[in-house]
């Protein structure tokens, strides 16, 4: 092969895998690798304070060893007097570091206004945080687990959360925003990279929330416009093409991975009542289908809830209005800690939930839940 041939190959071979995107800027001791149109000019400011630190302390140190050397105690004789003014040192070390934080704070303020305004053209993803879960809504209705956004495109998250503060963080993105009970902020970005095959970006809870907090981590998947249109409509979708009577368990395990985090299928309490047979009263189903049990809710059996002519006519009703509005009755000794699921779970997901309720003894109490006669339970569509 000539060797002018040979160049072009060589180049090729430096840029990683062909297809594979390059990162905005390069991991680093301090920072990994910059997704977002963000990563130049913030690992900039952040390189620039760096060095600045870098070079002062060094400068600090090494003066600090030498005087240190210098005026080292060399006789018995004790000089006590030293200069007590100078000018020119003085001025020099009060107008050098006031330009210098000067202008770090023009380059963080530019950088602050550019990061707060999302541009008008934002797509816009609704964030719901809870107690430990991230909830991502689409314009079109879809929602999904992890994050999925549009290559190229600048992306806005409204976000609220159910309950406490917490704090959503993308690293490889350079941003991060409390979000606030009671209040909505947003976030926003633009990543050109599509995430190739496995790849992806991490997303963090940054503000700890209680007991699983550190299971507050997500995946962000940049999608190609197109691939991510697609993938939109699908996600909408992914229920609908379920036939009913296979509901239950492909997507009641999926459905059920939102309320794993507080709710077991094995019998054991945790944040809230087992759905397995905890208190000897059978699990959820049986329970709420017997009303005269051990089990009570608001202090009273459920059978003065449940019934004909009674609140709830069956355990369905019951069922349903725990999910939608969980505060109405506290299941004993329990307190309110569950957030609601209205506007999160549609009538569909809610009767594959319940379903799966109905049929527990089918199902695995470990993650993925899954249907123990049928193998895995099918995932969501991706
Ligand atoms: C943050 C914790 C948390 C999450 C997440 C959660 N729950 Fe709950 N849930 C509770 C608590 C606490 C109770 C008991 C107090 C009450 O009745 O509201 C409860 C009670 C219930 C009850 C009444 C149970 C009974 O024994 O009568 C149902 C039904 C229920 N949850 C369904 C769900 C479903 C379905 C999901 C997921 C889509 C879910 N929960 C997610 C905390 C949670
Ligand atoms: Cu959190």
């Amino acid at each position: 092969m000539p060797v002018t041939n040979l160049i072009p190959t060589l180049l090729m071979q430096s840029s990683a895998t062909p297809g594979a995107a390059q990162p905005v800027t390069p991991k680093t001791f301090w920072l990994p690798e910059g997704a977002s149109t963000f990563s130049r000019q913030n690992d900039w400011v952040f390189d620039f304070i760096n060095y600045i630190n870098y070079f002062f302390f060094f400068l600090v140190v090494g003066i600090m060893l030498y005087f240190v050397w210098k005026y080292r105690q060399k006789g018995r004789e004790v000089y006590a007097r030293g200069p007590s003014h100078n000018t020119v040192l003085e001025l020099g070390w009060t107008i050098l570091p006031t330009i210098i934080v000067v202008i770090i704070f023009f380059m963080g303020f530019r950088g602050f206004t550019q990061m707060k305004v999302a541009p008008a053209n934002a797509y816009q993803i609704d964030v719901v945080a809870s107690r430990w879960n991230w909830v991502f809504k689409y314009p079109n209705g879809a929602t999904s687990d992890d994050l999925y956004i549009p290559a190229g495109k600048p992306v806005n998250l409204v976000m609220r959360s159910e309950d406490v503060l917490h704090s959503l963080f993308i690293r490889d993105f350079r941003v991060k925003q409390d979000v606030v009970p009671g209040r909505y902020t947003s976030l926003w970005f633009q990543a050109d990279n599509p995430t190739e095959g496995e790849k992806f970006h991490w997303l963090f809870c940054t503000e700890f929330c209680g007991k699983d907090h550190s299971n507050m981590n997500r995946k962000v998947f940049v999608l190609n416009e197109s691939d991510f249109a697609s993938w939109v409509i699908e996600q909408g979708r992914w229920l609908d093409k379920i036939p009913a009577e296979e509901l239950y368990f492909k997507a009641g395990p999926k459905i059920f991975a939102r309320c794993a985090s507080c709710h077991t299928l094995d019998g054991k309490a945790s944040t809230g009542p087992s759905w397995g047979n905890y208190d000897g009263s059978g699990n959820i189903w049986k329970r709420s289908n017997d009303p005269n049990t051990a089990h009570k809710v608001d202090g009273k059996p459920l059978s003065e809830l449940i019934g004909v002519g009674k609140q709830y006519e069956n355990a369905k009703s019951y069922l349903r209005n725990s999910i939608l509005n969980p505060n109405e009755h506290l299941v004993d000794p329990f307190g309110p800690a569950m957030p609601t699921f209205r506007g999160q779970l549609n009538d569909k997901a809610i009767d594959a939930v319940i379903g799966m309720m109905e049929h527990l003894d089918e199902f695995d109490t470990k993650a993925p839940f899954a249907k123990k006669t049928d193998g895995a339970a099918a995932p969501a569509p991706k």
